[in-house]
């Protein structure tokens, strides 16, 4: 596939609602005089555009929503499945549809989602590297050292805002609480952005595969490329030669380089037999030089080593490298893996700050330490409910490091002492809660309540205490999200998750409103400083 029909895929998706009607009104037709089988199916099609295209995609390959395709729901079961569009999807956007579709409509929806497509499109090397697109190749290789911003404000301590809401993002000085530049972004970007180690590249990755490299200085968009139909999400390594990314869609890690983008290697996910396996998220190990990805269908973790020397233990069989074909052979590395095998599951995962231990749970709600040093696990964990990727914070309280996180389905705050892994306190929230926030320079902790009627509330930990001692109400009625600290953990700013939204900047000592800086459903918001030096009071 050309660039332009990569264009033209892309223009294709983001009108997928427009499609979806198209879809059925000629299914429609189709089903038009036919008779049973033929018009349950045409029902449900019409069923399947008007509920779950505009998130799942009108061809079921995903959007804003996972891809919907037996391949990628092999570990929900049918029931499942049914009881999911039935009820909601607990700590997902995902909403319940049984008042609106009849029980008869709801296992229809199943089956159609469990129906193989006819045609999968392919997303290997060839359609890769045709979507490639360099906007500024003269800022392809950076370097900070020489070059200056183009505004006056402190390059280290510029937040980056997601604004989910018109999909675009925008560059805040850190200082002034002022935006400096705002431009459009891919379609539905999800998690963090990643920063080079000297905040001069900044990465993001969009739900439908588009991976951009924006330059924090020139402020100007270098390159983008779509390194897969559905993704997780995507990583740098810390000597900023590498971007990885995890795909849900198709079973791969791609691996980038960092400079123009362009393809060095995909890893196919499987597991050596015919099992292959969506990512549930991969991230830079530092400390290790390589990266950690955990997937959702094979119960394995892997890290894959970019070390120009990688230590014993890695493997590099059955993964085709791309390097020598793209000319970029400077050592003979092909990125090796080193399996590890676990007992569950691994669908959200965080790591302790000397990345010697992965913390991890399954959907079920049951977490475990793997040791990536000893290669497996090494302790169960007391967990209740199941944290959101990235939730989890560490600090140092009573002469040991706590790290604590909340939970999507249960409103508590898990405190577990990280010497013994022993759950220390469970401190009861309004509701369950997506993030999870705190600065070495702060004495708070701050974890919002995503769900239910105190989704407008923001409450506020004291580390030492580990009590609630304040609950924040930022703008009553609405969702009160997510929090990141400036640079010198003074202020903390918090998203009110809204069309009509805004970011709420506090002093962070006494806990006041200091400004509203209005925005279209904010979502995460990124502190360059904190990020690039991987303060323990925020996600990496
Ligand atoms: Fe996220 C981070 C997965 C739902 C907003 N979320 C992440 C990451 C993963 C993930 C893998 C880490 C990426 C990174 O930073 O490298 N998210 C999931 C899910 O599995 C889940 C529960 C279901 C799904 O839809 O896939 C989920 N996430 C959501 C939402 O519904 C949120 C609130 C709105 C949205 O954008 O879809 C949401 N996720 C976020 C945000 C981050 C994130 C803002 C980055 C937080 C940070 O500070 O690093």
């Amino acid at each position: 596939m050309g660039r332009q029909s990569a264009h033209i895929l892309t223009a294709v998706r983001r009108c997928a609602c427009g499609l979806a009607a198209l879809a059925v009104s000629a299914s429609a037709l189709i089903g038009f005089g036919a008779t049973g089988a033929h018009a349950q199916q045409s029902k449900t099609e019409t069923l399947y555009a008007k509920h779950c295209a505009s998130c799942h995609g009108a061809d079921r390959l995903g959007g804003q929503g996972p891809a919907l395709l037996p391949q990628n729901l092999k570990r929900l079961r049918k029931k499942a499945a049914v009881r999911v569009i039935d009820k909601g999807r607990a700590a997902t956007q995902m909403p319940a549809f049984g008042a609106k579709l009849s029980d008869e409509e709801i296992a229809g929806l199943a089956d159609y989602v469990y129906t193989p497509l006819d045609h999968v499109p392919l997303w290997g090397a060839e359609q890769i590297r045709a979507s490639q697109i360099v906007h500024k190749p003269e800022l392809v290789a950076g370097d900070a050292t020489t070059v200056k911003p183009v505004y006056d404000a402190d390059p280290l301590n510029v937040f980056l805002v997601v604004e989910t809401g018109d999909h675009h993002v925008t560059v805040l000085d850190g200082d002034k609480f002022e935006p400096i530049h705002r431009f459009k972004s891919r379609f539905a970007l999800h998690g963090g952005p990643k920063y080079s180690s000297d905040g001069r590249f900044v990465y993001f990755a969009s739900r439908d595969g588009w991976i951009t490299k924006f330059d924090m200085y020139r402020l100007e968009v270098v390159a983008e490329i779509r390194a897969g139909i559905n993704t997780r999400n995507a990583a740098v390594s810390s000597d900023n030669r590498y971007v990885i990314v995890g795909n849900y869609l198709p079973h791969t890690l791609v691996i980038l380089k960092a400079s123009d983008l362009s393809l060095l290697k995909i890893i196919p996910v499987r597991d050596g037999r015919a099992n292959s396996s969506r990512v549930s998220a991969v991230y830079n190990a530092p400390p290790r030089s390589s990266f950690i990805a955990a997937l959702k269908d094979i119960p394995e973790v892997w890290e894959i080593s970019y070390d120009d020397n990688p230590p014993a233990g890695f493997s590099g069989e059955w993964v085709h490298d791309y390097r020598k074909e793209s000319g970029d052979v400077q050592k003979s590395e092909p990125f090796p893996v080193r399996r590890i095998k676990v007992d569950r599951h691994l669908d959200d995962f965080f790591f302790d700050q000397d990345y010697i231990n992965l913390i991890g749970a399954s959907r079920d709600g049951r977490g475990q330490v793997i040791n990536l040093d000893v290669r497996r696990a090494v302790a169960d964990l007391d967990l209740q409910g199941m944290p959101h990727l990235g939730s989890g914070i560490t600090w140092r309280s009573g002469g040991t490091t706590v790290l604590a996180t909340p939970n999507l389905k249960t409103g508590e705050v898990t405190i577990i002492d990280t010497e013994n892994w022993k759950t220390i306190k469970r401190l009861k929230t309004l509701g369950p809660g997506f993030f999870m926030r705190s600065h070495e320079n702060s004495p708070y902790a701050w974890v919002d309540v995503f769900f239910g009627p105190n989704r407008d509330a923001m409450h506020v930990i004291d580390k030492k205490t580990l009590e609630i001692v304040k609950t924040l109400r930022p703008e009553p009625g609405k969702t009160a999200a997510h929090v990141e600290f400036d640079r010198s953990g003074r202020h903390a700013l918090v998203s009110i998750w809204d069309k009509e939204g805004a970011i709420i900047v506090y002093d962070a000592q006494t806990l006041q409103e200091v400004k509203r800086i209005p925005m279209v459903k904010p979502s995460g918001k990124y502190n360059v400083y904190n990020k690039i030096t991987f303060s323990e009071g925020t996600s990496h």
